[in-house]
């Protein structure tokens, strides 16, 4: 017999094994030879030890009461996962991950992965965040190195989350954002049918040369604290030629309204967008308890005239979502 190993050469002859079943002095070399290999051997392996392989697809937000959280539509751009292992009582982390993923873990066995949903909040890659509305996803997997896994997480809303306002921008009758801020009555939020994202229409502002700004209030005011676990967040769907920035306005118990806070932005989108606007900050930065919502557009005015001879800006799924 003989092996090659990266730094030796070892021959091994064959045992001379005396008649009273003991090994000779020779013998026992050999032996000690071969443990000592399969030490070798065995260090060898765990320097470069096998991993078990998992795929995880993107979420699917499953619907609890369409009547309460309205659409299902959601931007769940990645997850925050853990394995946790009962047998030893040990947590392991994976990570903040985009999703879909396929990853290696040096682990095998039973464990339960847990997936948190995790939005872009304010539309930036800085700053993902679990979404707080949506419910943590468990599983029990089995590991093994010779079958990877795959793992298609679900979510919903979570039973906590109290929606504020719902807004579809189906029915008739005045859109969310009715009252004007521009001074221009040209320019104002309708329903449309045309590009519809959800169901039979969306709320559309129409903007051209003449009348390039839009900036529109909703009439209904909001009340919003934040209590111990609180978040508070705007979630919408839009698709814009422009881009929009939204703000809250804080009014006061005799109905004064203090200067809006324009915190959020989103640009010019040529396909339907959804956005999570985090909130919670601005509301507990200021006294106000009630809000009302604002947001701005213009065409882009460069080098002497406008960008665009038209733009439209389009609605749906106004949320405010909070605990
Ligand atoms: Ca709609
Ligand atoms: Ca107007």
């Amino acid at each position: 017999m003989k092996l090659k190993l990266d730094y030796m050469e070892i021959k091994f002859h064959s045992m001379k094994i005396n008649s009273r079943g003991g090994v000779s002095f020779g013998g026992l070399l050999h032996l000690f030879l071969l443990a000592t290999l399969a030490m070798l051997i065995g260090c060898d392996r765990e320097k470069e030890p096998i991993p078990s392989f998992i795929t995880v697809e993107p979420f699917e937000l499953l619907p609890t009461d369409f009547g309460i959280h309205g659409s299902i539509s959601n931007k769940i751009t990645h997850a925050d996962m853990f394995m946790f292992d009962s047998l030893e009582n040990r947590a392991i982390s994976l990570g903040v991950i985009e999703l879909p993923a396929t990853f290696p873990v040096l682990e095998e066995g039973s464990f339960s992965i847990n997936i948190d949903p995790v939005i872009k909040a304010n539309g930036s890659s800085l700053s993902l965040q679990g979404y707080p509305f949506y419910t943590r996803f468990s599983k029990t997997i089995n590991l093994s190195t010779d079958a990877p896994i795959t793992v298609k997480p679900t979510t919903t809303y979570s039973e906590d989350a109290v929606f504020e306002v719902v807004e579809d921008f189906e029915g008739t009758g005045e859109t969310l954002f009715s009252v004007d801020r521009d001074g221009n009555p040209n320019t104002f939020m309708t329903r449309s049918n045309s590009d519809v994202f959800e169901g039979q229409t969306v709320g559309r502002v129409l903007l051209d040369t003449a009348n390039a700004t839009v900036a529109a209030q909703t009439a209904g005011l909001y009340d919003l604290t934040i209590g111990t676990a609180g978040k508070v967040f705007i979630e919408l769907n839009y698709k814009t030629d422009v881009p929009l920035e939204f703000g809250l306005i804080p009014v006061e118990d005799n109905g004064q309204e203090s200067e809006p806070i324009l915190d959020w932005y989103v640009l010019a989108k040529n396909d339907w967008n959804k956005i999570y606007f985090d909130i919670t900050n601005a509301i507990s930065s200021t006294g106000s308890l009630r809000f009302a919502v604002v947001f701005n557009g213009q065409i882009p005015y460069e080098d002497g005239k406008y960008t665009l001879q038209q733009a439209e800006i389009l609605f749906d799924n106004f949320k405010i979502v909070h605990f």
